[in-house]
């Protein structure tokens, strides 16, 4: 058995938790956040059979779309704050971050 852990986007939660549970399989949604961005992100958790984790990995890819995001960079720490013009930078945020970890046990007690 396999768990694999994605880090998806808000937006795109809903929909790949409705097709992996219709699919049959069994989650845990967690409200998450990115250390980079500082925003609300959602991180699922899937125990599956080994021969499923292609599948999974798949519709994860299929359903959750890359979007640009602006972020705009904080006052560097110590330096001239009068002279700091803070230009927004574009940040491409996945799709989905997928981890994919051997299980040593599993039980539903
Ligand atoms: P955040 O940490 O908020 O990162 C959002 C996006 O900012 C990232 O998108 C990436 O494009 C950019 N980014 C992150 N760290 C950066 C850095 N040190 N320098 C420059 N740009 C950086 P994704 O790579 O698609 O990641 C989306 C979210 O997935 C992340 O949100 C984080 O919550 C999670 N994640 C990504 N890689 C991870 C990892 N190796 N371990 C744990 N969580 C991870």
């Amino acid at each position: 058995m396999r768990l694999v852990v994605a880090v998806v986007q808000d937006k795109d939660a809903p929909r790949v938790l409705q097709v992996l549970v219709d699919k049959g399989y069994r989650a845990t949604k967690l409200a998450s956040t990115g250390g980079f961005l500082k925003e609300g992100n959602t991180t699922l958790l899937l125990g599956v059979g080994d021969d499923a984790v292609e599948e999974v990995v798949a519709i994860i890819k299929q359903t959750c779309k890359s979007r640009e995001q602006l972020v705009t960079p904080l006052t560097p720490v110590g330096g001239p704050v009068d002279s700091y013009v803070p230009y927004p930078v574009e940040v491409l945020v996945g799709g989905a971050t997928i981890f994919v970890l051997s299980v040593e046990r599993y039980e539903r007690a």
